[in-house]
Order: structure tokens, then C-alpha cells, then sequence
């Protein structure tokens, strides 16, 4: 099977196994874990951040971020088809029982200008709104990056508001390969950045939120209640720390072979995909001949697995264990099957 449903099916490599199977570790509940702490430490050091605490997945990140920096009853300014609004659960409500004012962005960005024209005056009828949240690479965006002069602006705005800024940086590794920005420069316009060791960097397990030293103290805290406390977790933390070092410059292997993707099949009958808009390593592109349901029953059939977006469309996510020769397979097959 070529598996382009997502950069999470990735297994580690025998260097991350090595890595993995030789690390020291303790009770990190406790605080005893050492390759936590460095993983920890070097997360919060690659952006610039003074703390970061490790979690099990960025769904856990993104609401524990929620939760720190909000009340019950607060709001938070959040992208339509962003994953801490669309793919968690309700994890906003249910976890930190905020409202969501819903921006609808293109391809998951959005402008000042749109923050500027939620903002609520203080009055007793409001909500408080505490967070503006912003998603990088945008995932149900296609993969698509922010212009860092956007996130300036929409920042600027925030902060003149009196709100906090959370990055869903997910995928952040990709945006900065893509651009040449280094992450730090990025998450300079955050008070708080979860990022995922998981996706692209192709660890087994897990994904860190970086702040200010208060914020990460209080942070660990909604971790623990919302059952994030890990034991010796520096099992899995040394493959994120692994693949820190091992796994980011190689990105471009990944955004090049989805831009080869998309001229591949961009022009077959009753597929619509223009490759300019694949920017990292999500290839987002509609059917037209048939639900896209069916397309991906036809394309599993022939060995490639990829997910339906919405049944006009479908997602082809390019990782390290896909080879560019698997790409070329996949084409052939895609061109078959329409
Ligand atoms: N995204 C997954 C699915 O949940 C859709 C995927 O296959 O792409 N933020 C972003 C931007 C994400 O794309 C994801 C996972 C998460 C957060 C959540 O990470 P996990 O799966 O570790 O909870």
C-alpha cells in the first residue's frame, strides 16, 4: 500500500527505535525524566519560548493551551476549518467551556481586518473573548502558509485588543523548511505554540506546547487533569528529540514530491488540482466524475490510501515513508482509476 492519508502514519526509522530503546528515563509525573526534560528544553530552545511541556498528541495540546489561557464562559477567535475548532471533538466547549467566533478564512487564513470586525467593546451582554487562534501550516487549507507579515498584523491587532495569540503549529516544521523562516521568528508573535513530533518529523508519539515559564507551570496543571501526566514517557519523547535533529531539513523532500504529485495529476478528466496551490506536503484537489468516496474505495483497491475531505474532494499528505518512485506508482494509478 502507498500510504498518502496522512504524515501521522509514519513508523520510526531504526536510528529513532535506537534512539528510543536506549533512553534514560524516569517517573515524569514525578518530575524524574531526563529525556523529557531535554526534549522539553530543546523544543522551547528551537523557538525561542522560555518553557514547553511534552503531551501525548496536539489535540491535547491545542485545548490544554485553550484552557490555560481562558475561563468557562470566555470566547476565543478561531479559523472555521481549523483543527482546534473542526477536528477536536468539541474540545473547546466541553474542555474549557468557551464560545467559538468563527472567522471564515481563505484556505484557512485570515486578516486583520477580520479580527478587527469580531472584536467586542466590554459590556455585560458580551463574553469576555481572551484568544486568537491561528493554524500553520493550515491543514484542511491544503498545506497552505502563512505571509509572516500577516500574522504580524493580525497580532498587532490582538494585542492592541488585549488578547492572546495561540499557534496551532502542527506542522509549523513545514512552514519554516518552506519558507526558510525558522521557527523561533514565527513563534515570536505567540504567547503560546503547540507543535507535533508526530506529523511530518515522523515520531511515534506526541507533540509539545511552549510559552512563558507561568503559562507552561499552569499548563501542566490542565495537563495533568485532563489525564496528559505520563509516567517514563522519555520512551517516546526520545524519538521526538530524534527526529528534532534528524527530521526537519529533509521536509523539502516531502513538499517537493506533493508538488510533483499535483502536476501529476493535475489535467486528468474530472480531477481539479492546480498545482500552484501545494506549498508544503498536503496535496488538496477535487473530483468532479464521481463522490470522492468512491474515488478513494477505487484508489484502495489499486494500493493507495488517501482521505476524503468532503465528498467533492480529497487530501494526499507526502511523508518520509513515501518515496518519490512511490509518487510516480500513485499517479499511475490515480490517472487508472479516473
Ligand atoms: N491532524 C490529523 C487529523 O486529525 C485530521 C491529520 O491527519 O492531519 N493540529 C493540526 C493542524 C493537525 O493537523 C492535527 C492532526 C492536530 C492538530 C492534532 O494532532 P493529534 O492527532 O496528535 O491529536
Amino acid at each position: 500500500m502507498i500510504d498518502l492519508r496522512s504524515d501521522t502514519v509514519t513508523r520510526p526509522t531504526a536510528a529513532m527505535r535506537r534512539a528510543m530503546a536506549e533512553a534514560p528515563v524516569g517517573d515524569d509525573v514525578l518530575g524524574d525524566d531526563p529525556t523529557v526534560q531535554a526534549l522539553e528544553a530543546r523544543s522551547a530552545e528551537i523557538l525561542g519560548l522560555e518553557a514547553a511541556v511534552y503531551m501525548p498528541s496536539g489535540t491535547m495540546t491545542n485545548q490544554v493551551a485553550i484552557r490555560t489561557h481562558t475561563e468557562p464562559g470566555d470566547e476565543i477567535i478561531v479559523e472555521a476549518n481549523a483543527h482546534a475548532y473542526f477536528y477536536e471533538a468539541g474540545g473547546p466547549a466541553a474542555l474549557s467551556g468557551v464560545m467559538c467566533r468563527l472567522i471564515e478564512g481563505e484556505r484557512g487564513l485570515f486578516t486583520a481586518a477580520q479580527v478587527r470586525a469580531v472584536l467586542r467593546p466590554r459590556n455585560l451582554h458580551f463574553p469576555v473573548t481572551k484568544l486568537v487562534c491561528v493554524e500553520n501550516t493550515h491543514n484542511r487549507g491544503g498545506g497552505s502558509v502563512w505571509p509572516i507579515e500577516t500574522i504580524a498584523e493580525v497580532s498587532k491587532v490582538a494585542r492592541e485588543a488585549g488578547l492572546r495569540m495561540h499557534l496551532d503549529g502542527a506542522r509549523l516544521w513545514n512552514a519554516a523548511v518552506a519558507t526558510g523562516i525558522p521557527e523561533r521568528q514565527w513563534a515570536g508573535h505567540f504567547d503560546s505554540v503547540s507543535v507535533c513530533f508526530s506529523k511530518g518529523l515522523g515520531a511515534p508519539v506526541g507533540s509539545a506546547l511552549a510559552g512563558t515559564k507561568a503559562f507552561i507551570d499552569r499548563a501542566r496543571r490542565f495537563r495533568k487533569m485532563f489525564g496528559g501526566g505520563m509516567r517514563q514517557s522519555g520512551l517516546i519523547a526520545a524519538g521526538a528529540l530524534h527526529a528534532l535533529e534528524h527530521h526537519r531539513a529533509r521536509l523539502a523532500e516531502d513538499h517537493e514530491n506533493a508538488r510533483h504529485l499535483a502536476r501529476g495529476i493535475a489535467g486528468l478528466p474530472g480531477i481539479e488540482c492546480d498545482p500552484a496551490t501545494v506549498e508544503t506536503n498536503i496535496v488538496a484537489f477535487g473530483v468532479t466524475r464521481m463522490p470522492a468516496s468512491a474515488l478513494v474505495a477505487k484508489l484502495k483497491d489499486a494500493g493507495v490510501l488517501m482521505l476524503a475531505r468532503d465528498e467533492r474532494s480529497l487530501r494526499a499528505v507526502t511523508h518520509l515513508d513515501v518515496s518519490r518512485s512511490e509518487i510516480d506508482e500513485a499517479i499511475e494509478v490515480i490517472r487508472t482509476c479516473v
